[in-house]
């Protein structure tokens, strides 16, 4: 099956790293010649205002608070410092088949695929990303999880060595995520091990990290270490923190305010101006029936 992120997100066709490149060099040369507004606003209208934050922007302008919690932190802490091979995961819980699988074995057997998608974080801000990785739900069918299986929990190293950002108790550390079973295993839900056509650098979560694109961006966890499939619904670490703050689910939602700033706009990072959110940021059409019914004020 092709996946689509979006309707309006015709770039997903687009796969080809060559292509990011010669865009970028195609900018800097209008750049150049003093031509950036009106190239820029041709690249717009072809790609619908959906396209991608430049790469340097992507990889210095992060969250991953194990580097520290200044946006420059992650890309000055985290290369040299994390040590990403050999890299392997422990999948446990309710599965038949649990283990600890190096990351190249995790791999392997699925089929990497480039997708873009929009990130918005709760902060009020959003990137669109080119990402490189598998599946979700390809990753996990191998562990045959059980009946029992309602939830999946990921947990992301937590090395006082490697990572500085650990002496201090911003969150109670190891920073933990999860997804309901239905939501790892939608067709969008990625196992990101790329961005840009490259390996994913230590500042966005390498070499192996969770894209939840409907979600907001905290879900997306990165340098996974643990797998787990349980029965419980699993308690995540900005949840834990501030429960009335940031919920389970935080689907990205327009019309639920976070209780000390809005949540209608957002600032795309490149752009001046901040423009409308999306409900379930753009995937609306793919993902709202996994919540028919559900209060989504209640269940944020
Ligand atoms: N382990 C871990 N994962 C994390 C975070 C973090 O601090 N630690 N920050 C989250 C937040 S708030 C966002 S917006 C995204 C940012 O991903 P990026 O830096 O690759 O854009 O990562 C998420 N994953
Ligand atoms: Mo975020």
């Amino acid at each position: 099956m092709l996946i689509r992120p979006a309707a309006d997100l015709r770039e997903n066709d687009v796969t080809d790293q060559a292509l990011y490149l010669d865009r970028r060099r195609f900018l800097a040369g209008a750049a150049a010649a003093g031509t950036l507004l009106g190239a820029g606003r041709g690249l717009r209208a072809a790609t619908s205002d959906d396209t991608p934050t430049p790469f340097e922007a992507v990889t210095t302008y992060n969250n991953y608070y194990e580097f520290g919690t200044a946006k420059e932190d992650p890309a000055v802490n985290a290369p040299g410092r994390l040590k990403t091979a050999p890299w392997s995961v422990a999948v446990d819980g309710e599965c038949a088949k649990p283990g600890t699988i190096g990351l190249e074995d995790l791999i392997k057997p699925v089929k990497v695929e480039d997708r873009i998608y929009r990130l918005r974080c709760v902060e009020g801000w959003s990137m669109v990303i080119p990402w490189r990785g598998v599946q979700l739900s390809e990753v996990l069918k191998r562990f045959e999880p059980t009946s029992k299986a309602k939830f999946v929990e990921f947990t992301t190293l937590a090395d006082r060595e490697q990572m500085p950002g650990l002496r201090i108790p911003v969150l109670d550390w190891p920073y933990v995520e999860g997804l309901r079973l239905d939501e790892a295993m939608h067709p969008l839900t990625l196992l990101a091990t790329g961005l840009y056509g490259k390996d994913l650098l230590a500042q966005n979560g390498a070499p192996l990290r969770l894209v939840v694109p409907w979600k907001y961006g905290f879900k997306s966890i990165k340098s996974i270490v643990r797998i787990r499939f349980t029965a419980a619904q699993p308690v995540n670490s900005w949840q834990k923190y501030n429960p009335r703050e940031y919920g389970f689910y935080s689907n990205v939602n327009p019309e639920v305010d976070h209780p000390r700033w809005s949540q209608a706009n957002e600032r795309r990072i490149g752009e001046f101006r901040r423009r409308p959110t999306l409900m379930f940021n753009g995937y609306g059409d793919q993902v709202a029936g996994l919540y028919a019914g559900m209060d989504l004020k209640a269940n944020h």
